[in-house]
């Protein structure tokens, strides 16, 4: 096996974010980028030598070039063998089905999820530990550390391996197993849910529609809805994985899965539909004309969860990141077990699902998730609905309609400020953080403020300590404000406002969720001076 080491130099920016390291596509292509980091995972993860590795990527642009330039990477470090998807896809949920199944070392992800791909997109990579879940803090922080001091790394010379077919072929003394990325995955799905009941369902007429917005999950779709599910062809849409995405941006939201909106909406439209993201991490829900916020999706899930095969035994607890809405913890009270707020990523899940603190997980960025797998999982939570809408025989509205009128709406709404300018977007933070002193006990028309702090986390397994996770501003009735910079973009900063005000009257249910919210978001601009500071009258995307 000829192993080069080729001299590099460090780079200063490969700082991975909430989840992952991401960036445009142009900047992996540099020369060395893409192979430091790696090399970096590597340094650090210290995996006995003939480990075996899951490597899998959401299909876009640049991910064929990445998967060659890690698997020959890999045979250079070390590993025994890695566990690569046909034609090197895997959605992020299978690579981490793949990763728990086979009891592999790790794994790595190729994707930067719901961004746009493309060759003028964004491209990511990310690290996930034996558990099958993205590497905690102390894990990124070091492989940052490391590359910025990173001289060279190791890599064969070797032609390129072909990953078209299902088995095994050899690289160096390294063994490269290609395996099917949609068989494992589906598997898992079926000892989860009730197919039977969802099938019967489906031939009895119910219609439902899936948005793959030609990211990774088509193939999942296809198999699991159409094929197994027996829903007929044409229920999956966009479901040819293309590396731009069809130059879509997939993003399962209202804003982004607009061809689904449209048909949801339609004349004729169908029962149920749902979208995924480009990694098949996240969700959207929708009924006919009905949008079934994440939040409120977690809550139900968590308040039946006991209808699906695999969660009868009921759950152990719930988790929900700090910007999502307690609709979950009123479900959690009232099933008598416990509920956790972490900061936003996955990452913080993951020790909680570990100890078996939590069965269900959930962020109000589309993403719900269990311990089955350690991501979150966007067609889990697709089918976690249609079990439960088998067993209910309720419309997905009728669902949502009475859970609020048993636990009260909890009204929340996002909105993106997205490519500012990064210093305006951190003027109106420190602006905001600048006035906590005095907010508390000050009344803002009929809200008054409780408490107002920026998040920080301590992991109540490992005693870790997270900071500067978001500005929460809380108010007397239970209302809440927050202020967060995302820590996915790749351009500019982007500014999230996180709104949340609890409804217990059901006769003022049915409002729209903007309206409701107007007095919170006039507070938020009036505090934060959002308008003045970026030059915005509007947000980017509304959620
Ligand atoms: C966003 C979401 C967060 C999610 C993360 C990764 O992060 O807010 O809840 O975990 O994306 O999701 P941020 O820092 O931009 O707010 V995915 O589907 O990109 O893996
Ligand atoms: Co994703």
């Amino acid at each position: 096996m000829n192993i080069q080491t080729v001299p590099s130099s460090p780079f200063d920016d490969q700082k991975p974010g909430t989840s992952g390291l991401r960036k445009k596509v142009s900047v992996f292509q540099a020369p060395h980028y893409l192979e430091n980091f790696v090399q970096s995972i590597f340094d650090i993860i210290g995996a006995v030598p003939g480990s075996t590795l899951v490597l899998g990527g959401d299909g876009r642009y640049y991910n064929r070039e990445a998967i060659q330039v890690i698997l020959k990477m890999a045979a250079a470090n070390g590993f025994g063998k890695v566990l690569v998807g046909r034609d090197g896809i895997l959605s992020t949920p299978a690579a981490s089905c793949v990763i728990r199944k086979y009891g592999t070392f790790g794994g790595i992800i190729l994707s930067a999820s719901h961004n746009p791909g493309g060759s003028d997109g964004d491209f990511g990579i990310k690290y996930n530990t034996a558990n099958g879940g993205p590497a905690p803090e102390k894990i990124t922080e070091a492989v940052f550390a490391r590359s910025r001091a990173l001289e060279s790394y190791r890599i064969v010379e070797a032609p390129d391996v072909a990953l078209d077919r299902i088995g095994a072929t050899a690289l160096g003394d390294m063994a490269v197993e290609v395996i099917d990325p949609v068989a494992d995955y589906a598997e898992l799905m079926e000892s989860l849910f009730d197919f039977d009941a969802i099938r019967a369902m489906i031939r009895g007429g119910f219609r439902l529609r899936f948005d793959a917005m030609h990211a990774v999950t088509g193939p999942y779709g296809g198999e699991i809805l159409e094929k197994r599910l027996g829903a007929p062809a044409g229920t999956v849409i966009n479901g040819e994985p293309l590396p731009d995405f069809g130059k879509g941006h997939p993003d399962p939201n209202l804003t982004y899965a607009h061809e689904l909106v449209e048909i949801m909406n339609g004349a004729d439209a169908p029962d149920f539909g749902a979208a995924s993201d480009g990694d098949g991490d996240r969700n959207m829900i929708l009924g006919r004309r009905f949008f079934v916020t994440p939040s409120d999706s977690l809550a139900v899930i968590a308040a039946n969860a006991t209808l699906a095969p695999g969660y009868a035994a009921g759950l152990a607890g719930v988790a929900r990141s700090m910007p999502t809405s307690a609709a979950a913890d009123r479900v959690a009270a009232k099933l008598g077990i416990p509920c956790y707020e972490t900061p936003t990523g996955w990452k913080f899940f993951g020790n909680l699902m570990d100890a078996e603190k939590v069965t269900l997980c959930g962020e109000e960025s589309f993403g719900t998730g269990s311990s089955h797998v350690r991501e979150k999982d966007g067609l889990w939570a697709v089918l976690f609905w249609l079990n439960i809408l088998a067993k209910k025989s309720l419309s997905v509205e009728e669902i949502v309609y009475r859970h609020w009128a048993e636990y009260g709406r909890n009204v929340y709404s996002r909105h993106d400020y997205e490519g500012l300018p990064s210093d305006a977007a951190a003027g109106v933070m420190a602006h905001v953080e600048s006035q906590f002193p005095a907010l508390p006990g000050q009344r803002f028309g009929g809200y008054q403020v409780k408490f107002c702090d920026d998040f920080s986390y301590t992991d109540p397994i490992d005693g870790s300590v997270s900071t500067g996770q978001g500005l929460r501003i809380g108010f007397e009735d239970g209302s809440r404000i927050v202020f967060r910079l995302s820590g996915t973009g790749t351009e500019g900063a982007t500014l999230r406002l996180y709104l949340e005000a609890f409804e217990p009257d059901p006769a003022k249910h049915h409002a729209d969720a903007q309206q409701a919210l107007a007095g919170l978001i006039g507070i938020a601009h009036d505090l934060s001076q959002l308008k003045p500071r970026t030059g915005r009258e509007q947000p980017t995307v509304i959620t």
